[in-house]
Parts: C-alpha cells; sequence; structure tokens
C-alpha cells in the first residue's frame, strides 16, 4: 500500500492525515492535529506561521513513531488570501498578517478609490472582500511601507510553508486565484491592478499548475527528522479547492458546499462568470484542481459558533458537542434571525452581544439561552444557503437538486438537515476529511497513481462512506424563509 502525507492547515487548526492507497480504495488516518489561531498583537492579527511549520515537523515525526515514515510525497493546502514575504536573501521577513486584520477594510476602501470594484470583477472574477492579497498588500504600504520596500517575494500560505521544506519559490494556481490578483481565466498575474495601487508586481513569485512537483525535502530537514527526501507536490493549494475535488458529485445537478469556518457554496464551470448579477449577489470564481472555476459564494460557517463558544468557555460555561445538540433541540424553531454574513459579525469583541444586539436592533426576540443563540445561528445559515442556492440556479440556469457538503462542519448533523429542509435539496454529507483528501488526490494523479478526477471521485463514492439527509417541514421553512430573507435582500452580503 503507498502512502502520502496530507497537511490540512485550517484557521483553526492544522492536521496531518495519512492518506494510503491500495490501487482501488482510499484509507485516512489521522497522525497529528494542532490548533491555530490568530495572534492578536495592539492593533494587527497575525499567524504564528513558525508554530505552524514546527507543528507540521511535530507531526512527521509522529507518523515515524506510529511506523509511518517510508511515503511517496506530501502536500499542503490552507485557507486562502494570506501570505508571507521574503527578503533578498529568502528570510521571512515577518509574521504574516491575518485575513481578518481590522485593519484591511480601511486598506479597501482606499484602495477603491484607485480603482473599482467593478473594474476588479471584470479583470479578476473574484469577487471584492477586504481579506484579498491586494487589499491586504495595500493596507501593508499604508501602515508599514518599509515592509514592501524590503520584500522581494511574495509566496501564499501553502507555498510559504513548501518553501521552508524545498526551498522553492513558486505560487500554485488555485491559492493564487484567491488573491483578487488573477486575470480572470488565466493562470497569469493581473499585474496591472498592483501597478495601480503603486504595488511592485515582482514581487509575485511564478504561478504552478497544481498537481506538479515542487522539490525535494531539504538535506537540513531529513536530517533533522531523519528521514529521506520526500516529494513536496503543489496540491490544489487552496483548502477549498481541494475540498471540492474530494467530493463524489456525480452529476451536473449538483452544488458543492465545503463547511468549515467558512461555508463555501457553488458549482464548478468552465469558465469564470462574470456577468452583473454574479457580481451584485457577491459570487466569486476561484480555481480548480483541474485547472478550471468554481462559481461560488463565500459564506459565514462555523464561525459564528466557534466565537461563541470562546465566550462561553471564558465565562465557565462548558460546551461540547452532544449537549450543544441537545440545548439546540429544547429551543423553540423560528425564534430570531440574523443575516450571517453582515460585516458586525466578521470579527466582534463578543458575538453573543453582537447577535443579540442584532436582533434587538431589527425589534426581534433577544436570543438568551444557549440553545436560542444556538437555533439562531444555525437556522440563520441554513437560510442563507437556501438564499444562495437560488441564486445559483438563477446564474446557472438550472435546477439543483442535490448537495454534497464536505469539511469538519459535517458532524454538525443539525446543520445538514437544516440546509435539506431549507433548501428542500437533498443533502449528502462526506467525506468530513475532504480537503485532506482532495490534497491526497492532487498527489496520486501528480504521482501517477490515478489518472484523473474524475476516476479520484468514483474512487472516494466506493472508499468512504456518505450520509443523506431527506427534506422535511417544508411548509414551515418556507414561511419562515419570508420573515428571513427581509434581512438580507438588501444588502450585497
Ligand atoms: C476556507 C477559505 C475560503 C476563503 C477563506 C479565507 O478555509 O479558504 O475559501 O475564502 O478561507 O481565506
Amino acid at each position: 500500500m503507498k502512502k502520502v502525507w496530507a497537511f490540512d492547515i485550517g484557521a483553526s487548526n492544522g492536521r496531518l492525515m495519512l492518506n494510503s492507497f491500495d490501487g482501488e480504495k482510499m484509507y485516512v488516518e489521522e497522525i497529528y492535529r494542532f490548533p491555530n489561531h490568530p495572534v492578536h498583537i495592539t492593533e494587527n492579527d497575525y499567524w504564528d506561521i513558525l508554530n505552524i511549520f514546527s507543528e507540521m515537523k511535530k507531526a512527521i515525526q509522529v507518523s515515524i513513531q506510529k511506523g509511518h515514515e517510508k511515503v511517496e510525497s506530501m502536500g499542503i493546502d490552507t485557507w486562502g488570501v494570506d501570505f508571507g514575504l521574503l527578503s533578498k536573501t529568502g528570510e521571512l521577513l515577518a509574521n504574516p498578517y491575518s485575513y481578518r486584520n481590522p485593519k484591511n477594510v480601511k486598506g479597501m476602501e482606499e484602495a477603491l478609490q484607485h480603482i473599482t470594484s467593478d473594474e476588479l470583477f471584470a479583470l479578476t472574477g473574484v469577487e471584492t472582500a477586504p481579506i484579498n492579497t491586494i487589499f491586504q498588500l495595500y493596507t501593508i504600504k499604508q501602515n508599514n511601507p518599509e515592509l514592501l520596500e524590503r520584500a522581494e517575494t511574495l509566496l501564499l500560505t501553502p507555498n510559504l510553508l513548501a518553501y521552508l521544506f524545498c526551498n522553492v519559490k513558486s505560487n500554485e494556481f488555485t491559492i493564487s486565484s484567491t488573491t483578487q490578483m488573477l486575470r480572470a481565466g488565466k493562470a497569469e498575474w493581473e499585474t496591472d491592478i498592483l501597478e495601480k495601487l503603486g504595488v511592485s508586481s515582482d514581487l509575485l513569485a511564478p504561478i504552478k499548475e497544481p498537481l506538479t512537483i515542487a522539490g525535494d525535502t531539504l538535506p537540513s530537514i531529513n536530517k533533522e527528522l531523519q528521514i529521506d527526501p520526500v516529494k513536496v507536490i503543489h496540491v490544489a493549494g487552496h483548502d477549498t479547492a481541494s475540498a471540492v475535488a474530494a467530493l463524489p458529485i456525480q452529476d451536473n445537478q449538483s452544488v458543492f458546499m465545503s463547511c468549515g469556518t467558512w461555508v463555501l457554496i457553488g458549482v464548478p464551470v468552465d469558465e469564470p462568470l462574470t456577468e452583473d448579477k454574479a457580481m451584485k449577489w457577491g459570487f466569486t470564481n476561484e480555481g480548480t484542481m483541474e485547472g478550471k472555476y468554481r462559481l461560488q459564494k463565500n459564506n459565514m460557517g462555523m464561525w459564528l459558533l466557534q466565537q461563541c463558544r470562546v465566550i462561553w468557555e471564558r465565562e465557565g460555561i462548558q460546551t461540547d458537542y452532544e449537549k450543544e445538540n441537545y440545548l439546540f433541540e429544547e429551543a423553540a424553531p423560528f425564534h430570531s434571525f440574523i443575516n450571517p454574513d453582515d460585516p458586525r459579525f466578521f470579527n466582534p469583541a463578543n458575538m453573543i452581544v453582537e447577535i443579540q444586539q442584532y436582533c434587538q436592533e431589527t425589534s426581534q426576540p433577544i436570543p438568551e439561552t444557549q440553545g436560542e443563540i444556538i437555533r439562531c445561528i444555525l437556522e440563520s445559515l441554513a437560510m442563507k444557503y437556501n438564499w444562495v442556492i437560488n441564486r445559483l440556479e438563477k446564474l446557472t440556469t438550472k435546477k439543483l437538486k442535490r448537495i454534497h457538503i464536505g469539511g469538519g462542519a459535517i458532524r454538525n448533523k443539525n446543520l445538514c438537515q437544516l440546509t435539506a429542509n431549507a433548501t428542500n435539496c437533498e443533502v449528502v454529507a462526506g467525506p468530513v476529511e475532504a480537503s485532506s483528501i482532495g490534497n491526497a488526490i492532487g498527489q496520486w494523479i501528480a504521482l501517477g497513481e490515478m489518472e484523473d478526477i474524475q476516476q479520484a471521485r468514483e474512487i472516494v463514492h466506493h472508499s468512504f462512506s456518505v450520509q443523506h439527509y431527506q427534506p422535511t417541514e417544508r411548509s414551515s421553512w418556507q414561511s419562515a424563509y419570508e420573515r428571513f430573507v427581509q434581512y438580507v435582500n438588501a444588502t450585497s452580503y
């Protein structure tokens, strides 16, 4: 049985999954998991990239201790948009900023005085959002110009980590497509945008196709970890692109939904769709492992609940999955709704207070108990996903019948069932570890062990079980949706 290491690093935790393939079926084993959170220092939020790197090395050691030292290759996928800057001598210049840095909002507003959102969407096919690399660069230019003056190379997070392992400087296509700096429909940097904003496009390391070999682990790493050189493969470096590659989608009436801190909902398309409506409704076009596109909307996901848990834990209230389920069942349905994508929920000081204030300001009952808060969040999320899928049907002129959900949040069975109820679609949930499986698929294809993504999806289909959820309680959901949409319709988020 051949094995590969798939590093799937998310914005709340990172993990090393061992993926084995016997020519017919794939098997996954979690080797190691570690927390990953932005670190707040005075006015900025940073990623502790050196900690991530040392946790990755620790993960390799754990794999060796578990008897899995012989692997064919390794691949790394991460969240999008963030990056590190290297000096002329190839050293990391600073801790990478986190996309949740509050300063990016002002940076975006200022940058949009030089280039409009419409122009940007037409050029890149990507939704304008303060988290995008383009606006982060502009924010750095305004607040920390010395950093840009000293920087020679920009590497996106998965490629920065790959660089630390194999010393190769390049940016893979799918992760590059999250920057809002790629030319729509091409694997090329749209350099004019940066020039317009006064940032040198020389920073941008060349783009590499996914499913190619970046290099071998460095002698210093091999010595430190006592391993033979391992091939580092450019998988689909964007976690969402990897996740979508692993969903066992079998027809063209299916929607993908990759669920974690964020929930990304969309359909695969051959070319970016840049019509006005797509822009107005906040859709975006990002790259797939096959070098094509995902027409999708980036939505709020488990972040809302994760941030409530932070507050509950701080107050000494114990939270666990079982208990949350029970409390959800106890609370009355359709009590109050929020628009989960309202910018006020992006990084509030206290998520619970923010939700309560929203309900108060919109003259709805205020959710007080833990159960009421959980219900308000999950029902609002499911309603929002229905709103997105309705618009996706209009854009693609297709009736969408099935939703393939992957990612950690499918462990939340309520979310899966509510999504089926709200959308009137069948929900097919699985695999949970979609990103890491997609990451491994990228490696198996690059190694010639799997032919292409179609074959890979069939292998996923008979390697991992999925769970089916059928819509129920339609009429009560339909009438509650009428109430929900009033909080969304007037906005583009
Ligand atoms: C999901 C994700 C989304 C991206 C967000 C921020 O993990 O990659 O696709 O919009 O993180 O980068």
